[in-house]
Parts: structure tokens; C-alpha cells; sequence
């Protein structure tokens, strides 16, 4: 079985779209401070493997805002905890940009493959609105709806996470 290992409740919903036999694993890998999502991602794979024993896959992603030089970026779970998400909301709509993007990567490792997905989606940044998914969602738009708007089908359906999910889904079923 699959390990899908997080502290983030919201991605291990989002996976259960795209992945049949996955269980989540609350382990807390050392997240590397790298530039690359993809290199955070793979180190805390092999990591996360080591700790479990079994294939895992984890997911790091972050909010890369164009007026903000891509910050928060792979500091955005910091960002969310000092900061705050309407605070980080206040501050680009300041900008006269508000262009930004989410991006996710899944690393996936069982000892012998380490292999990384990526996923990415363009948006603007709004004031929040919304009840549902997590984190930034309710100051992201996308198509007139925040992703606090979308359900977890329709967030999935055009998501960074949906998007590097697929593309997993996709390689591991024929793996196996
Ligand atoms: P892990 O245990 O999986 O690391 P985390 O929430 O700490 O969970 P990250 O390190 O990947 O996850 O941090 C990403 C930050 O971006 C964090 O603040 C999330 O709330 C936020 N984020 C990630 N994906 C998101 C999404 O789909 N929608 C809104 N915010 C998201």
C-alpha cells in the first residue's frame, strides 16, 4: 500500500481522488530550505522512506506570487503560520499585480525509484472568500471562484496538486 505522508489533512483528501490504496502517515520529514520544490520534495521522499519502510509519496507546494519575485514560494507554510493568509491576501492586493500561481510537487520513493510530479495553476490573488479547502485557497481565484469556492472535485480538476497527481497516478499504474 501506498503511504501518503503529511500533517496537512486537506492534501491527503485531495490525493484520495487519483490514488485507489493510500493511507496517510503523519511523519514530520526535515523539509531542506532549497529554491526547488523538487528538491525539497525528493529529499523528504527518501527521507519518509527510510522512516516508513514502505513506498511513499509526499507533496511539497507553495504560493509564487509574480509582484512578490515568487515569494512566499517554498516558504509559504511559514508564511501561513507567522504572517497569515489574509495578511499575505493585504499585501499583494497592494500591488497593482496580482498575478500569482500554486505550484505542487509529489515526490514519490520505494528505495529503489525516487521520481518527482509536478503541477502548476495561474490565478489572481483576491480578498478571501469561501468555506472550503485550505490553506491560501480563499485568496486564490481562478475563472471567477476561489479554490475556497470550488468543491474538492472541481479544486482538483484544475489544481497544481490535481495536475502532479494525474501525472503519478498515471506513471505508477503502469508500474504496477
Ligand atoms: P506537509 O505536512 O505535507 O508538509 P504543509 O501544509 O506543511 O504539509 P507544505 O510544506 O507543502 O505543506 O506547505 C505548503 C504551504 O502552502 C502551506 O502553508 C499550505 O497550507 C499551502 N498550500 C499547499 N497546497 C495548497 C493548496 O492546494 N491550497 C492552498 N494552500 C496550499
Amino acid at each position: 500500500m501506498l503511504r501518503f505522508v503529511t500533517g496537512n489533512e486537506g492534501k491527503l483528501h485531495e490525493a484520495r481522488e487519483y490514488l485507489d490504496d493510500v493511507a496517510g502517515v503523519e511523519y514530520d520529514y526535515p523539509e531542506i530550505q532549497a529554491e526547488e520544490l523538487e528538491t525539497i520534495a525528493a529529499y523528504g521522499a527518501r527521507d519518509a522512506y527510510e522512516h516508513v519502510g514502505e513506498p511513499v509519496l509526499v507533496d511539497d507546494a507553495g504560493l509564487f506570487v509574480d509582484a512578490l519575485s515568487g515569494f512566499p514560494g517554498p516558504f509559504s507554510a511559514y508564511v501561513e503560520d507567522t504572517l497569515g493568509v489574509a495578511r499575505v491576501g493585504d499585501l499583494v492586493r497592494r500591488e497593482g499585480n496580482r498575478r500569482a500561481r500554486f505550484r505542487a510537487v509529489v515526490a514519490y520513493c520505494d528505495g529503489e525509484t525516487a521520481q518527482t510530479f509536478a503541477g502548476s495553476v495561474r490565478g489572481r490573488i483576491v480578498a478571501p472568500r469561501g468555506e472550503g479547502g485550505f490553506g491560501y485557497d480563499p485568496i486564490f481565484e481562478h475563472n471567477g471562484q476561489t479554490f475556497a469556492e470550488m468543491s474538492p472535485q472541481e479544486k482538483n480538476a484544475v489544481s497544481h496538486r490535481g495536475r502532479a497527481l494525474a501525472s503519478f497516478s498515471e506513471w505508477f499504474a503502469e508500474r504496477q
